[in-house]
């Protein structure tokens, strides 16, 4: 069931503190009565903290093993789960409980604790499994646009709607293994999870990010962000034969696709949100489009806006600790999104519509200019944003990440790049490295770059 890579060295290398050790006796491969008998545990575990079917609690943590055994013991138990990324701080993780009315927060560190005896929980498993699939469950935090992030609430039916579509396009079956390739407090890992769970297939977790190369190139499936390919693909582990990669998350560089698909690598280009548990369209092997809708999802172009309903769609925003439904009059949830279908009728993403801004009357899509100077091959990633001007109110910048070092003669090869391929009032005014006091995760944040860009003008 599961394939769980343990540190080197249990402690020193992994991603948490060496002061303790969670799961020191759990083998190499989880079976699933293995894992079930760990979920149970866990269920007690929560349940004598405190925790019960009505409760929303969250956990906060780096350990893959516990982040994932925590989700499936809280929607095991019918009780409710947010949860929060390990680089949130502590002054905003208190906002965030607050707002959404959690009461446990849970840590890697109550795992150790857990650890410690599992035999003691386990002589009185024979808790029930009281999970109804049409409840509230899931708990994910988006951050959206601008503001402070709100949780989207899931049911776990919905997460097996959306996760039927992705493994019947990826033909993801029993005997194949997705690699827990993205963190679970992001709907990209959550997705994970329930095409693991649909099939009975196996999922590979990895206690030590240093594995990370090894175990993708293990693994049948896997998800990643366009960087994350780009960083494999110059990897020289020894890979298994036919990967198939779903991609999403950002616009994917054409590229590199074609580069994955010259390694023999089949990658798939999705468009997927939180608000409809992740993957909505994605297609095999193009590079300019994420295809159709996948099974039992509609899309709808409403004045350049792309509309979504159908399997995923989750019951609402969590607000002032209620379910606030996100569809619009018309029964669609509106994504913010600018997007257009091809002569194929697959569809295809050109930005968000709140990232547009006006430069001496005329719209500019950031997405736009950055799609094309990724196509130079000259940098690894760019982030276009505005700086307010008194002549044209806005102008284009490009913070930019070259594959080499940032230099004046590597900027002006994609400024010449720039000028041939771009119109002049799209051309960046300027070219400036990526701050590097800004964390990226899977989303790298716009609108804070374009706060800090600001200052340097
Ligand atoms: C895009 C985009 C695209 C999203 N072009 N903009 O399982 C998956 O589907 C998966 C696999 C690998 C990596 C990520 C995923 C995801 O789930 C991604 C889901 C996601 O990013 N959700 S989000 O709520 O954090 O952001 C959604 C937004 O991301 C969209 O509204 C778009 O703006 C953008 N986006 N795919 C261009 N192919």
């Amino acid at each position: 069931a599961i394939i769980w890579k343990k540190g080197k060295e249990q402690g020193e290398n992994s991603a948490l503190s060496s002061s303790f050790t969670l799961f020191p006796n759990i083998a190499e491969k989880i079976t699933w009565t293995e894992w079930q008998r760990l979920v149970l545990s866990a269920q007690l575990y929560l349940g004598k903290i405190g925790v019960n079917s009505n409760s929303l609690i969250a956990y906060q943590g780096t350990h893959r093993l516990a982040g994932l055994l925590c989700y499936c013991a809280t929607l095991a138990m019918g009780a409710r789960l947010l949860q929060i990324s390990p680089m949130m701080p502590e002054k905003q993780v208190r906002s965030c409980l607050l707002q959404n009315g959690v009461k446990f927060l849970i840590t890697d560190e109550h795992f150790a604790d857990f650890s410690q005896d599992l035999t003691a929980y386990m002589l009185q498993a024979n808790c029930n499994q009281i999970a109804c699939f049409n409840l509230p469950a899931t708990f994910t935090l988006t951050s959206g646009s601008s503001g402070s992030p709100k949780a989207v609430v899931h049911t776990i039916q919905q997460h097996l709607d959306n996760a039927k579509g992705v493994c019947e396009l990826m033909d993801f079956k029993q005997q194949h293994c997705w690699l827990l390739s993205l963190p679970l407090f992001h709907v990209s890992g959550q997705g994970i999870v329930w095409r693991w769970l649909s099939v009975g297939a196996t999922l590979m977790a990895l206690e030590d990010r240093q594995d990370f190369w090894q175990g993708l190139a293990q693994s049948s499936h896997a998800s990643l962000v366009p960087t994350q390919l780009q960083r494999y693909l110059v990897q020289t582990e020894k890979r298994i034969k036919k990967q198939k990669i779903l991609l999403g998350g950002a616009f994917i560089p054409s590229e590199l696709i074609t580069q994955a698909m010259a390694q023999g690598i089949e990658t798939y280009a999705g468009y997927g949100l939180t608000e409809m548990a992740s993957t909505v369209c994605a297609v095999k092997m193009e590079n300019d489009n994420v295809g159709k809708p996948l099974l039992q999802r509609e899309v709808q172009i409403e004045k350049n806006e792309i509309w979504v309903r159908g399997a995923g769609l989750g019951l609402g925003y969590w607000l002032h600790q209620q379910i606030v439904p996100f569809i619009n009059d018309q029964g669609w949830f509106a994504t913010k999104d600018k997007g257009f279908w091809n002569k194929q009728n697959h569809l295809v993403v050109e930005g968000r519509l709140d990232n547009m801004f006006i430069s001496g009357g005329e719209n500019i899509q950031p997405e736009q200019i950055e799609k094309i100077l990724l196509s130079s091959g000259l940098i690894e990633q760019v982030m276009v944003v505005p700086i307010s001007d008194n002549e044209f109110g806005f102008r284009p910048v490009a913070v930019v990440r070259f594959a080499e070092s940032f230099n004046l003669q590597a900027v002006r090869l994609l400024e010449n790049f720039a000028k041939r391929h771009l119109e002049k009032f799209k051309l960046p005014v300027a070219y400036v490295p990526f701050p590097s006091d800004i964390q990226g995760g899977i989303k790298y944040p716009r609108k804070q770059l374009q706060q800090e860009i600001a200052l340097q003008f």
